[in-house]
């Protein structure tokens, strides 16, 4: 069982494994801690992580980026039309109404589903902790802003299956950083709630979280975000100002040029880290557009004034996790700044202005969320023992379910009115199970974010289990039919698939000759919802009851309970066929991208082979060829150099395998003559000592 997290950023991307002595970030085959999140495609393979980031420059237009932002959302929705604006690729609505990423792959153009190009991605985080715990990794927690909605959260599960990974929980950012924080701490008090609030400032968005700790605990108090406010702001902020700049100085237009756009918002992005630690930067850079070479300058106090409009947003979430939370900033004990756009001195002044304290860096900004992560999968396997540390998570949002209500001369072609209810109010505990049951008789279906529906059945009373899984997704786990006064003893909840498909049958076979049922009108159902009371608030007089998950287990006498099948559409999810071929796609490209990586090896064999043996030719292994045979061989030499350089320039592993076992026919006796007369001559030392 592996012990994994990863924190996957809009920008950069991080491993950390649990092992036996602690919780380490590992390095990429770069060395480096962070791996940009870029899957590059190319006419003969994918470059991801740090080698997508070099071919970028390259080859932007299928340089895919910001793939965070495109999971799970509608082609339609504003934020994604707004994000797109400033990408280099291409990215278009599919035929689902969700967007399609194109770009030129193995010599033609095809089309990508952001939650597949999620799963490349996570692939190759996959392979870097491999690489580091020399196993195979399989379960993982993977970090999730905590602004994700449903879809968003399915679709980043989705991505793992396609990468080969079974996350065993997908955490809020925040959330992580926060028991990363907490865990090793052996001060925390004992009764009253040491309130911290978390403060992440990543590349695309910003989170806040409060969290209360206590000795061997954490409880989310609240959670607030701005789904679009980070450090690609400030940079999209510099880069207008330059683009005016310099079409007003050197007359271009960068916005014509695709290259030229990315060269200044990469200058326009090392500008904004430079401005975090001098009061003035400079920006400089040859033949942007038109063979012109441009060059500008500007100062902390400018680029601050530029940046108002995005800083005057900073506040509204901080203001909004406190008033969540029912806190005063004295009653935030510490305030913890992470995420690295946080760099930016105006962030700080903002924060240390608002919280009235200036906010601390005990954590190590980049790190936190990934250690966080691998802590939590630590928890959740049963192969660690990790310190007793319980995390009180609290869903962000609230979920209703909404239904059509039935008016009480239905039967007389009534009509339908909406209704709805909140199941799971925001601040709900994660995981959590309610259960609700409606009057019905006939198909029905409930709206969650998602339509499902039952089948026709006579009896009206059902029960439905709706569950706030471990993730923050919330389905429809069991529907059960209750139908009373027909057997004494309560039949199992664990009913085989079966008993579950008898069930339905009888269901529909009742339903036939039942025409003459009605619904159970509005009054009706107000009558048993009295009796059965109401919790969270809902209101009495909606037909539906809502219990917690112990008072639904309570057994009912003379009911006999019967597993009612459902279908689930989740609206914009992958189905599982489409996530099997996504699978195998991956599977595919993951095999080209390795025989490719193989193939270059096997000719940078080569290629050394033949400098090193040159050189060895002309010096240590000159007495042991005769001078004839060595001219032979360097002449093969050169001319296997040549190929290399043109015919041989893109042959397959085999070819160049073949070359290098030709050469080496050749060369093998001459090195394998030179190390014996080394071992000659080393008894002859060796008894030279001894004497
Ligand atoms: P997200 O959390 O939004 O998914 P992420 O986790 O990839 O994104 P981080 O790695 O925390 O984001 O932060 C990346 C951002 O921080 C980038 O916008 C980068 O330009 C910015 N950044 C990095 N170093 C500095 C610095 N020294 N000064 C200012 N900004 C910086
Ligand atoms: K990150
Ligand atoms: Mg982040």
């Amino acid at each position: 069982m592996s012990v994994v997290g990863f924190d996957f950023g809009n920008e950069n991307c991080l491993v950390a494994v649990a092992r036996q002595r602690g919780i380490d970030v590992v390095l990429n085959d770069e060395s480096n801690r962070e791996t940009p999140a870029i899957v590059c495609f190319g006419e003969k393979q994918r470059f991801i992580g740090t080698a997508g980031a070099a071919s970028t420059m390259m080859n932007p237009k299928n340089s895919i980026s910001q793939i965070k932002r495109l999971v799970g959302r509608q082609f339609s929705d504003p934020e994604l039309q707004r994000d797109i604006k400033s990408l280099p690729f291409s990215v278009t609505e599919g035929p689902d109404g969700y967007p399609l990423i194109h770009a030129r792959y193995l010599g033609e153009m095809r089309a990508f589903t952001p939650t597949q190009v999620m799963g490349m991605m996570l692939s190759n985080l996959k392979g870097i902790a491999e690489k580091n715990m020399n196993a195979a990794v399989v379960d993982c927690c993977i970090g999730i802003p905590v602004y994700f909605t449903d879809l968003q959260r399915r679709a980043v599960l989705d991505a793992a299956t396609i990468a080969g990974l079974h996350p065993l929980r997908l955490i809020h950012e925040t959330t992580a950083t926060a028991l990363a924080y907490g865990i090793y701490k052996t001060d925390l008090p004992e009764n009253e709630l040491l309130n911290v609030a978390f403060i992440d400032i990543g590349h695309a968005s910003m989170q806040v979280c409060i969290a209360g700790f206590k000795k061997g605990q954490l409880k989310i108090l609240s959670h607030a975000f701005d789904r679009s406010l980070g450090g690609r702001d400030f940079d999209e902020a510099l880069f207008h100002h330059f683009a005016a700049k310099f079409k007003d100085e050197y007359k271009i237009d960068v916005s014509q040029n695709a290259k030229a756009c990315l060269r200044l918002r990469a200058a326009c992005e090392k500008l904004k880290k430079v401005l975090s630690a001098n009061p003035v930067a400079p920006l400089n850079i040859e033949c942007l557009m038109d063979e012109k070479d441009v060059r500008g300058v500007i100062k902390r106090d400018e680029f601050e004034e530029i940046s108002i409009p995005i800083l005057e947003r900073v506040k509204r979430p901080l203001e909004k996790a406190l008033s969540d939370a029912g806190l005063t900033v004295d009653d935030v004990h510490m305030v913890e700044v992470v995420g690295s756009a946080s760099r930016v001195p105006a962030m700080i002044k903002i924060l240390t202005e608002v919280f009235g304290k200036e906010p601390r860096r005990t954590m190590n900004a980049s790190e936190c969320v990934s250690r966080g992560c691998a802590l939590q999968c630590a928890i959740l396997s049963p192969t660690f023992k990790v310190r007793e540390f319980q995390v009180h998570e609290s869903f962000p949002f609230s979920v209703s379910m909404a239904w059509k209500g039935v008016a009480s001369d239905a039967q007389n072609g009534g009509t339908e009115n909406q209704q709805s209810t909140i199941v799971f109010s925001k601040g709900n505990p994660i995981p959590s199970v309610k259960a609700l049951t409606f009057y019905r008789s006939g198909t029905f279906s409930v709206d969650v974010q998602y339509d499902w529906s039952l089948p026709v059945i006579k009896r009206p009373k059902i029960k439905v289990k709706v569950r706030l899984n471990l993730h923050g997704i919330v389905s429809i786990e069991s529907a059960t039919l209750l139908e009373e006064d027909e057997v004494e003893v309560p039949v199992s909840k664990e009913q085989s698939e079966e008993t579950t498909k008898i069930g339905a049958e009888k269901a529909s076979a009742e339903a036939t000759t039942a025409s003459g049922d009605s619904d159970v009108n509005m009054q009706d159902a107000k009558e048993t919802s009295d009796a059965a009371g109401t919790v969270n608030g809902a209101p009495a007089d909606k037909p539906v009851q809502m219990e917690t998950d112990s008072k639904a287990e309570a057994p009912k006498k003379k009911v006999k309970k019967t597993n009612v099948p459902l279908s689930e559409l989740v609206y914009g999810a992958l189905q599982s066929v489409e996530i099997q071929k996504a699978v195998e796609k991956e599977f595919e490209m993951a095999l080209q991208d390795r025989v490719m990586e193989e193939t270059k090896d096997k000719k940078n064999a080569v290629e050394s082979y033949v400098y090193d043996m040159r050189n060895k030719l002309s010096e240590k292994y000159q007495e042991y060829i005769t001078d004839s045979e060595r001219e032979a061989f360097r002449a093969r030499l050169q001319e296997v150099e040549d190929w290399l350089y043109e015919d041989g320039e893109d042959e397959t592993k085999g070819v160049y395998v073949a070359k290098l076992e030709e050469l080496k026919k050749v060369g093998d006796p001459v090195e394998e003559r030179y190390k014996e007369s080394l071992e000659r001559g080393s008894v002859i030392d060796q008894l030279g000592y001894c004497i």
